[in-house]
């Protein structure tokens, strides 16, 4: 099935000129590129971004984080794209993730972890209309 999710390239990455590297990840794996923008969020838009962590011990300091400056947005198309994007990412934590995936390349630490990419259609649905209302 073709499917739309939502990816951030986070500020680590924004911050270390790792835009295109990312994107042409995204790209050489046949995912389409519909909508793209550099944007600096607000405390209150990101929290409502991570509203699942909200209580949780690290929460603060993601949404420092996911604030400090600036990241990029966008819409990903292409067959399965939910999982395979998520798969080209790697797993939460850089240092778990495997060989040649976005996180395992670029990635700092478990709380600077380079990219964000909806984890289920639901998610996707959710996330697409915030970030693109
Ligand atoms: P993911 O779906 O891989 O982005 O991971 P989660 O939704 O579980 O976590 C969201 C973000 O919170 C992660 F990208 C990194 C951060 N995080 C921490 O800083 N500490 C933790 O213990 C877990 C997650």
């Amino acid at each position: 099935m073709v499917e739309r999710t939502l990816v951030l390239i986070k500020p680590d990455a924004v911050e270390r000129n790792l835009i295109g590297s990312i994107l042409s990840e995204y790209e050489r794996n046949n995912l389409k590129i519909m909508e793209l923008k550099l944007m600096h969020v607000s405390t209150e838009f990101a929290q409502r971004h991570y509203a699942e962590h909200e209580g949780k011990p690290f929460f603060k300091d993601l949404v420092a984080y996911l604030t400090r400056s600036p990241l990029v947005a966008l819409i990903l198309e292409g067959e399965n794209a939910v999982q395979r994007v998520r798969a080209l990412n790697g797993k939460t934590n850089p240092q778990e993730s495997g060989d040649n995936t976005i996180r395992s390349l670029y990635g700092v630490s478990l709380s600077e972890n380079t990219v964000h990419a909806s984890d289920s259609l639901e998610s996707a649905e959710r996330e697409i209309a915030l970030w693109f209302a």
